[in-house]
């Protein structure tokens, strides 16, 4: 089998999607997520005009040997735009062998390690009220993990929490990153309380996530860590700026709040220590921004050494294309923890035909060769890419900060 040819279709159903499709002289084609949210124009170009030509010809069975030569041959490594890049093809190539051997991808990377796969979703609110509403709406949906987000007393607008009555997306359309306003104090002041109402309202057995978004120092998420011990959280995510992996030495020392980071990471060696030194207990790195499957399963291999499970960021921003490879990896995984499921506007689901569904709090993957999703180019072509950017975020007096 010979790839005879690789295109791209950049789209906005709902927001906005690079995806990949790979096409071979046996007629099979391969599909991939290049989506990366506020970049996508530059994980596009270095498609188009670095990887694709190289790409014609090859034999698409032949993966790792297609990764090493995109990850070493480019002489210049790593990056979320390079792995972003990397990350789709390699997607694409499972997607064409699994086609071509007539049998789900999950099945090439080892099997079956469960019948179903636990996710959590977002519950998002302006208020503590707004939010508790939200969270009991999603429960009745039949979710039993719940990521909660809230606006804090005294902060504008903050990250995590969507406009009124819409489903919440960052990147914004009308002209430059908008630009919000953050105080770690009256954060800190407030979440406990949030989660602290949380956990009374809804009980005991719902599995509470929270994302302080890189808005920490290692002594701030120290303190939070110690003070949500109470309620009991399934992960406290990406609690400090994700390049200082030693400052999770600090926050360790201080909680037993388990504590999950790496939807930013694109390499192996961005949760190398964190890993190998268990700073950790999840490990989000996600298929398309991590270079793919064929690196992610090697990264699920260290993390199960030193008991870190995995919770790939499954955020909207990421086509049905990735969360359906994250599926794949995450079945066939022994260390398989949660998976974020934010779910899709309708558009969205109508572009990515998909063959996993969800039940009652847990994400299932039907049989279908390959990855199982495709795409309607017809009604992609309908809605045009439109750039959009992710929010710049500052401090009270002015100053850049984490966003
Ligand atoms: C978030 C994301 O899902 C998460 O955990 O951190 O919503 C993140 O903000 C976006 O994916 C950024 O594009
Ligand atoms: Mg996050």
């Amino acid at each position: 089998m010979k790839i005879t040819n690789a295109r791209l279709i950049v789209c906005s159903p709902g927001r906005n999607f690079v995806t990949i499709k790979i096409e071979t002289d046996e007629g099979i084609y391969g599909l991939g997520d290049a989506t990366l949210n506020g970049r996508e124009g530059a994980v596009a170009s270095y498609l188009q005009d670095h990887l694709i030509p190289c790409l014609i010809g090859r034999n698409p069975f032949d993966i790792e040997d297609i990764w090493q030569y995109f990850y070493k041959g480019a002489y210049w490594r790593r990056g979320p735009v390079t792995m972003s890049a990397i990350g789709a093809i390699d997607m694409a190539l499972w997607d064409i062998k699994g086609k071509a051997l007539q049998t789900p991808v999950y099945n090439l990377l080892g099997g079956k390690s469960r019948q179903r796969m636990l996710c959590y979703t977002h519950a998002n609110g302006r208020t503590l009220d707004d939010t508790l509403e939200k969270v009991a709406e999603k429960m009745e949906m039949g979710f039993e993990a719940i990521r909660v987000q809230s606006g804090v007393p005294g902060l504008e607008k903050i990250y995590g929490v969507a406009e009124k009555g819409k489903a919440y997306e960052p990147a914004i359309r009308d002209g430059l990153p908008y630009e919000e306003t953050w105080d770690t104090a009256k954060y800190l002041r407030f979440v406990p309380k949030l989660l602290e109402k949380v956990r009374d309202t809804f009980g005991e057995d719902l599995h509470l996530l929270h994302d302080s978004h890189h808005r920490l120092t290692p002594v701030e998420a120290a303190r939070l860590g110690k003070e949500l011990e109470a309620y009991d959280l399934f992960w406290l995510e990406d609690t400090i700026a994700a390049e200082l992996q030693q400052g999770f030495r600090l926050i360790r020392q201080h909680t037993t709040t388990p504590l999950a980071v790496g939807e930013v990471f694109n390499t192996i060696f961005d949760c190398q220590q964190l890993i190998t030194e268990q700073l950790i207990d999840y490990i989000r790195m996600t298929v398309s921004h991590g270079g793919g499957i064929t690196p992610m399963q090697k990264i699920a291999s260290l993390a199960e050494l030193y008991q870190v499970k995995t919770g790939c960021h499954g955020a909207s921003d990421m086509s049905p294309i990735c969360l359906a490879a994250c599926l794949h990896l995450n079945l066939s995984i022994n260390n398989f923890g949660i998976q974020e499921y934010m779910g899709y506007p309708d558009l969205t689901e109508e572009v990515f035909p998909h063959g996993y569904y969800f039940e009652r709090g847990f994400l299932y993957l039907t049989d279908q060769p390959g990855l199982g999703v495709d795409i309607d180019e017809d009604l992609a072509a309908k809605h045009p890419y439109q750039q959009a950017y992710l929010p710049v975020n500052r401090l009270t007096d002015g100053t850049l900060y984490n966003w």
